[in-house]
């Protein structure tokens, strides 16, 4: 593919060691050649680091480059990387040198990673991957994104292909040659084939829902009545002081969100305003924050405290919500613990004294992660995957339907063919532009 240089800086602007600039495309060799005192040594070594002089009318720094010729870089194009001291306007300066030349221009977001993509490099999942490791934040996410990264989702679903694309050539014999003298494939030998077809598919899709919250983090809400010990709770699972705590009850007002890492999982924990009825307009806009964060969590965390009687608050919360009992303040001298007349409590705690905190770390991994899934080589975490993945199993119901009904094989030969495109949309292929240009908008600038 013909194509134009862009280039870019590649690392995150702000003050640092080393920042990169990055060119590509068929005048990058040339550009450098006119800035860089070493240049003619780029050719001679590719793929090394080169040490020299980056000359303008003003100003020269010491750098690092290094050329990698096409195909052998990272967009298949001849690349340049310039690395330079990480000054914000010394890498600006020699950005803005650099675009004066003609024949080349700034990079939109993604443009390396979709050139790569363009020129098979990669296909698109491993594209995808990058954007995920880039942007990860947990040891799962990150394991996650460079499983796909090195192509393991593209394998399984090439695999999975590999058996759609022999069954559909066997249908098309039928189809092709329906005089000849040799066995077509029955019906029920086109079900039995769609049989492991089906399951592999489902078996993908079936980490979907621990993926998504591997993606997103898992939001766990901390709900209960004003005192019960939410912000004092939320500050013994961070293990730093993040929120207000007073004896005085309705401390807390808006909603306030911070992240924990747990065996490789980040939890979300919102602490929320202590539900009850009040007049003040401040209070009451927090409690119906409060709320909607109840209905909107992964896993509410009721809290109670043992100090005074239940009321009906403590208990009453929604009960499609995947949520935890725990009892706070046994370490107080007047708990009423014993006295309580509940006791379906899932766990009791001191967030004070930071007494059982770990265990209460567990429960929640235990109420939202699903450990066998989480540890399986691929996670669907992607959205655009997922919908692809639900779609070729609606396909495939559609198939067995078209097949009790004893429809023609042509009929049957067309649905098999929209299932491959379903599911091979995933890797990317026959991906229109439009999708390829919102995936690839996603990416920061410079990868
Ligand atoms: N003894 C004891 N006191 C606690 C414990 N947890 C919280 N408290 C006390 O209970 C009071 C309220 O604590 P907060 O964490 O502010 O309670 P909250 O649920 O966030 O309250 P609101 O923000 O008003 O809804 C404070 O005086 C805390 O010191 C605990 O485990 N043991
Ligand atoms: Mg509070």
């Amino acid at each position: 593919m013909k194509s134009d240089t862009i280039c870019a800086i590649s690392t995150p602007i702000g003050v640092g060691g080393v920042s990169i600039i990055r060119l590509s495309g068929p005048c990058s060799k040339d550009i450098i050649s006119r800035i860089f005192d070493k240049a003619f040594l780029l050719e001679q070594k590719p793929r090394e680091l080169i040490l020299g002089e980056i000359k303008f009318n003003d100003f020269c720094d010491q750098a690092l480059c290094v050329y990698f010729p096409n195909p052998n870089s990272f967009t298949g194009e001849d690349v340049v990387e310039i690395n330079l001291h990480g000054g914000y306007y010394l890498t600006k300066a020699v950005l803005d040198e650099i675009l004066k030349f003609k024949d080349i221009r700034l990079a939109e977001p993604g443009e390396f990673s979709k050139r790569a993509v363009l020129n098979g490099k990669m296909d698109i999942t491993q594209a995808e991957g990058i954007i995920d490791i880039i942007n990860a934040t947990s040891r799962a996410e990150l394991r996650a994104s460079s499983n796909i990264i090195n192509g393991g989702l593209s394998n399984r679903v090439n695999a999975i292909l590999d058996d759609l694309t022999n069954l559909i050539a066997e249908v098309d014999v039928a189809i092709d040659y329906p005089d000849q003298d040799i066995e077509y494939i029955s019906h029920n030998q086109i079900l039995q084939a769609l049989e492991p077809i089906q399951t592999n598919i489902t078996n993908l899709l079936k980490t979907s829902a621990t993926g998504a919250l591997i993606k997103n983090g898992v939001t766990v809400a901390l709900a209960g009545v004003p005192n019960a010990g939410k912000s004092s709770l939320l500050n013994a699972l961070l293990g730093y002081d993040r929120a207000i705590v007073t004896d005085v009850a309705g401390t807390t007002r808006d909603t306030l969100s911070e992240s924990y890492e747990y065996n490789g999982v980040r939890f979300n924990i919102v602490d929320t305003a202590g539900i009850r009825n009040s007049d003040d307009i401040v209070e009451r806009a927090g409690i119906e924050r409060a709320q909607n964060t109840v209905n909107e969590a992964d896993l509410v965390i009721q809290l109670i405290d043992a100090t005074r009687p239940l009321d009906a608050q403590d208990i009453n919360i929604n009960s499609t919500v995947n949520k935890i009992i725990v009892l706070n303040k046994i370490d107080a001298p007047n708990n009423l613990y014993k006295d309580l007349k509940y006791k379906n409590f899932d766990i009791s705690i001191s967030a004070i004294n930071k007494t059982k905190i770990d265990e209460l770390k567990q429960l929640i991994f235990d109420k939202t992660i699903n450990n066998q899934i989480l540890n399986e080589q691929i996670l669907i975490t992607n959205t655009r995957h997922k919908q692809s993945l639900e779609k070729s199993l609606e396909i495939i119901e559609q198939i067995k339907q078209a097949l009790v009904a004893n429809h023609s094989i042509d009929c049957l030969a067309l649905l098999l063919r929209d299932c491959w495109l379903a599911l091979a949309s995933i890797i990317g292929e026959n991906t229109d532009g439009k999708i390829l240009d919102t995936i690839f908008s996603k990416f920061c600038l410079g990868k």
